[in-house]
């Protein structure tokens, strides 16, 4: 079949802007890479696939501009097979996917806005799975916080398509940051905006180990913004609600879809696992927060700890603040907010976890609902070196910080000028092994070789450098979250 291309037809270009410019640039490989070379070596027992997902553009955007949280979910895999490494890049085929596939140009306009979509679209999927991929009863999942899972064949990467869970799932918006807890082995996770417009009604799913769905509550949110993550411990499930808010309004007129708006209070919801939505508890913030990304929450000596990434801002390269045109960023830090559990509508007490601007943490994942001793976390050091360009998802890490928090020691991995790390996944050395005494597996993005490494660190000394650099052969764009999938569940 031939393509013809009528006379006049613009060149495909994607536009000069800090999305889609030099090192953001769209990859769009799909690429199948048989042994990689590997420095150092893969440890042994480290068998089975780190998966990660971020956004790529299949085409360019149809309006001009975008955002860098609108491009396609792109899962990269590297499988790890008795010190060899292999990798699969595959684009996940949304409806989106393929129907601008089909017309070989964008059809989708504004993020998570249908109104100014072509015509040809109205009604079509427009989720991009583009931020988490995620591993529970077998099954894969690319995850986008306003659409429905998609299911990934984890061995041939194909797309299966849209989870509903045997129909269970009446949401047609399922978050990026489901927990697993890690006793009962149940998927506990939520919906914002569940009908697909802005919307208070905020659903909470509890989903079993052996993935059915067994319920989904409701209640009301204090309005319709971002929420993005939250927290589980052994009895609670917790939100923090901050005003990045969704005003629908303002997206049927195609402004961006949400605005930080500090007249707005940030507000936490708790609400008991066993009891559901009946037994929600409200508290205020003392003042006008956002979370960002979540440790974890456990429950310890009658109190209940959150531990979390707080910003006093929003996130002003990708969304704007309701009336200031030049807002300062303001970058998250790590709190720990307590509350007394024989009196939690009392509020909360909080403190610096560690004194560290930065995100995309991680904690031994077996331990989600305990008092973890050992934290990652993707940061900025500048006495290690300078920082990197100011990119599309705001200021990229230089560095990982390992935080003991008996000893309140931290190590560090660099990984040179001019590289950017991800965020790190954990798997520990063995199933039994004690919290924290794992594997870290994070891609660093080497923007002067313009490609991209997997290394492998020991998670307890981090400051020693990688075990193992995996080189991969081309830039792998920027990604959100990953996961690793031991050989033995993908069999
Ligand atoms: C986030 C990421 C998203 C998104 C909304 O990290 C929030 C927060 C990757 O996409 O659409
Ligand atoms: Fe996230």
């Amino acid at each position: 079949m031939t393509h013809q291309t009528p006379p006049g037809t613009p060149g495909l270009r994607f536009p000069d802007i800090l999305t889609f410019r030099d090192w953001f640039a769209p990859v769009r490989i799909e690429a199948d890479i048989v042994d990689l070379e590997v420095e150092g070596s893969i440890p042994p027992g480290l068998d089975g696939a780190f998966f990660r997902l971020g956004a790529d553009a299949q085409y360019p955007p149809m309006h001009g501009e975008d955002i860098y949280l609108n491009g396609d979910g792109m899962l990269t895999r590297i499988v790890f097979d008795n010190g060899h490494a292999d990798l699969r890049s595959r684009f996940i085929r949304t409806e989106r996917f393929k129907a601008e596939r089909a017309a070989r140009r964008s059809l989708f306009g504004h993020y998570r806005n249908p109104y100014f979509d072509d015509p040809s679209v109205a009604g079509v999927d427009r989720g991009t799975a583009n931020t988490t991929v995620h591993w529970h009863a077998g099954k894969l999942y690319a995850l986008k916080e306003d659409n429905r899972p998609m299911q990934v064949d984890p061995i041939t990467m194909e797309t299966i398509g849209i989870e509903d869970f045997g129909g269970k799932l009446d949401t047609v918006t399922f978050t990026a940051h489901p927990k697993v807890d890690p006793v009962t082995g149940e998927m506990l996770a939520f919906s914002y905006n569940p009908r697909g417009t802005a919307s208070r009604e905020t659903v909470i799913h509890t989903i079993s180990a052996a993935g059915e769905l067994l319920r989904s509550e409701s209640f009301e949110a204090p309005y319709a913004s971002m929420l993005h993550d939250f927290l589980i411990s052994e009895n609670w499930i917790i939100f923090t609600f901050g005003p990045m808010i969704n005003d629908w309004e303002r997206v049927k007129e195609g402004k961006p879809f949400f605005v930080w708006d500090p007249s707005y209070p940030s507000r936490v919801a708790l609400i008991p696992r066993k009891e559901g939505v009946a037994g929600i508890i409200w508290v205020d913030c003392p003042d006008t927060v956002f979370e960002t990304h979540n440790l974890n929450a456990f429950e310890e000596d009658g109190k209940l700890h959150l531990d979390h990434f707080i910003a006093r801002g929003g996130w002003y390269v990708n969304f704007p603040h309701v009336s200031d045109p030049n807002p300062p960023e303001k970058p998250p830090f790590a709190e720990r907010w307590t509350f007394d559990l024989n009196d939690i509508a009392a509020g909360y007490t909080s403190q610096r976890l560690f004194h560290l601007p930065g995100d995309m943490p991680t904690v031994d994942p077996r331990f989600l609902l305990s008092h973890c001793r050992h934290r990652w976390v993707g940061t900025i050091n500048k006495q290690l070196g300078p920082m990197l360009p100011f990119g599309p998802m705001g200021p990229p890490f230089n560095c990982l910080a390992q935080i003991d928090e008996l000893t309140g020691e931290h190590q560090w991995f660099y990984p040179g000028p001019n590289a950017a790390p991800e965020e790190p996944v954990f798997v520990p050395k063995s199933p039994d092994a004690p919290e924290g005494d794992g594997w870290l597996l994070c891609c660093i993005g080497r923007r002067d070789l313009n490609r991209s490494d997997l290394v492998i660190l020991d998670s307890l000394n981090i400051g020693a450098g990688p075990v193992a650099t995996i080189k991969i052969p081309f830039r792998l764009r920027y990604a959100f979250h990953g996961c690793f999938v031991p050989a033995a569940e993908l069999a």
